[in-house]
């Protein structure tokens, strides 16, 4: 397998508007993340990905782009975008960004244009179509509620957005508009960023004739994601970018793609393919979701996180890469979801990060994820800020008349703002985030959990990042070995083996607060044993043949 910067490093996610405030207007900015990446480097990151710091109206905080090749006015100017990438490169990291094409925001230059006249030069830089017996062109449902199109009374047509009003889909389809995103992409990179993170990358091809999805239920609008995502000529454009534009770089490429399966992963990532480097996958942030999607929440269960994520480590290998990831901007909290962010807080947030940092890929840290940040209880929908939350609650409780309690219950599970609350920097006044007022409240167990605490502590879940980090830079086992699940049947420990050469990583995670019996397989034979790290005190000479593990108790050995 070939050895790639990019498969040996660490990446942390950055989302500017709840990093750091440097000016007090309570919203995070470039001149606040400057402030903290002496932080980052001591926390051995090799990579920063910074979600949209462009031009917004923030109508999706900035995942809906009005100008891409400016700054928001509320995250700096150029010149502290460029001051940013400066010191960056400095520490000896890199800064990859967030590249968002399948969509714009509905006030940049472009549609402006196009929603002027059906024979605007820049009609096609958008999905217009006109609609069906007085209708929307189709019944497909944005991810954000409703129909996925939005009547224009100008021209009299609808135009498709996947996401908000605000977020009119790209035409893809139109060779000069793919030839202008190219062009910004170059803009970027001759800047001298080392990648892009892609966003909904799989969306950007849809079907033909775009047809109306099945509807047994008979539904007001359902979910169309099988005529938009890994469409017809998705791979035709990835290679065509790659060919115009990625080629000529060494850069890091990582398409975010809901709906990809392990097989299509395979002819996106692999080396031969030249379309990106990694994908982000979705099947192990539904484990908790029901039939009615990611508000009707269900109990997760380990045996299908274990099949899952052995599935996505079995069909990768030797074919192409997998990013890791437990949270982001859009994901509960990790600790929260899949740990105990109550009694267990510590050794459960230093499991998860065990579990997630000795399988096979390049692991994403999510800002605060290091610090053992959790999930958000706003006591009323005023104080949350999410589309996506505003528009399910507006739909739920106004139009579907659903009980409060319950829907609030699944904000507090699902909603994306638990992962935006400001980060936690010490245990001053909105923690130290900003000296204004936080665009969103700040979580209210900041004096227990934050940065400051962390550094001080040597028990701390940073420090077990940091040595996590540490222990990758030291055993190419942990990048290049082979993953092997072991105990596929056990209902509380998470097993595995990494395998290279004569030596074998051998990993335990107890998911539980019980106290299982961990059995080494008879197949499981060594002559040495190295302790590399666990989330209590172990004595390393603790023979491995019958161990009862503690709550959450993580261990790694190297055995030779
Ligand atoms: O997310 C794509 C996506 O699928 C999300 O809608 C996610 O699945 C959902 O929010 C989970 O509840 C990307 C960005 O990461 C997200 O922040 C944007 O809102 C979205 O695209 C539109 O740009
Ligand atoms: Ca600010």
């Amino acid at each position: 397998m070939e050895r790639k910067w990019w498969k040996e490093s660490v990446v942390y996610q950055i989302y500017p508007r709840s990093f750091m405030d440097s000016n007090g207007d309570g919203i995070g900015d470039l001149r606040g993340i400057i402030s903290k990446l002496d932080y980052l480097k001591e926390l051995g990151i090799d990579i920063i990905w910074l979600s949209p710091v462009y031009e917004s109206p923030n109508d999706d905080n900035g995942y809906d782009i009005s100008d891409y090749q400016s700054i928001m006015d509320e995250f700096g100017t150029m010149e502290d975008w460029e001051a940013l990438l400066h010191e960056v490169h400095k520490r000896d990291m890199k800064l990859i960004m967030d590249l968002v094409v399948n969509h714009s925001s509905d006030e940049h230059p472009w549609f402006v244009e196009s929603r002027k006249s059906k024979d605007n030069p820049y009609r096609d830089y958008y999905i217009w179509r006109p609609g069906k017996n007085g209708k929307e062109p189709n019944n497909w449902e944005s991810c954000f509620g409703g129909s996925a199109w939005q009547y224009d009374e100008t021209t009299g047509e609808y135009y498709l957005h996947l996401f908000s009003k605000k977020q009119p889909d790209l035409n893809w389809e139109n060779p000069k508009l793919r030839q202008e995103l190219y062009d910004m992409m170059r803009w970027w990179l001759d800047k001298g960023i080392d990648g892009f993170r892609m966003d909904v990358i799989n969306f950007i091809s849809k079907e033909p004739g775009l047809p109306d999805a099945p509807n047994p239920e008979g539904r007001k609008y359902v979910p169309g994601g099988r005529y938009y995502m890994n469409g017809p000529r998705i791979h035709e454009f990835l290679q065509e970018m790659h060919k115009e534009v990625f080629s000529k770089y060494d850069i890091m490429t990582v398409g975010e793609m809901p709906g990809v399966t392990p097989e299509e992963a395979v002819l996106y990532t692999g080396e031969d393919r030249h379309e990106v480097h990694m994908v982000f996958q979705f099947e192990h942030m539904e484990l908790d979701s029901g039939p009615g999607g990611k508000w009707d929440v269900k109990p997760w269960r380990l045996k299908d996180l274990k099949a899952v994520m052995s599935k996505w480590q079995k069909s990768l290998e030797g074919k192409g890469w997998n990013s890791l990831y437990l949270n982001n901007h859009d994901q509960p909290r990790m600790v929260s979801r899949f740990g105990d962010d109550r009694t267990y807080l510590e050794e459960s947030a230093k499991m998860l990060a065990t579990f997630l940092h000795m399988l096979q890929g390049t692991p994403y840290i999510y800002q605060g994820e290091e610090i053992g940040m959790t999930n958000v209880r706003f006591p009323s929908i005023e104080d949350y800020k999410d589309i996506e939350t505003l528009n399910m609650y507006r739909e739920k409780v106004f139009e579907n008349g659903e009980e409060i309690e319950k829907v609030m219950d699944s904000i507090y599970k699902k909603g994306r703002d638990n992962a935006r609350t400001p980060v936690q920097w010490d245990d001053s006044e909105h923690a130290g985030f900003t000296s204004g007022t936080p665009w969103i409240a700040v979580n209210p167990n900041y004096k227990e959990v934050n940065v400051k605490k962390a550094l001080q502590d040597k028990n701390s879940v940073f420090h077990y990042y940091k040595k996590l980090i540490q222990l990758r830079k030291q055993h190419e086992i942990i990048v290049y070995g082979t993953y092997d699940l072991i105990l596929e049947d056990h209902d509380q420990i998470y097993a595995y083996t990494r395998t290279l050469g004569e030596q074998k990583l051998l990993v335990i995670c107890n998911f539980f607060s019980g106290n299982p019996v961990f059995e080494l397989p008879s197949n499981l034979r060594y002559t040495k044993k190295e302790l590399l790290i666990s989330n209590y005190d172990t004595d390393p000479e603790e023979r491995i043949e019958n161990m009862v593990l503690k709550p959450y108790e993580a261990r790694v050995y190297r055995l030779v």
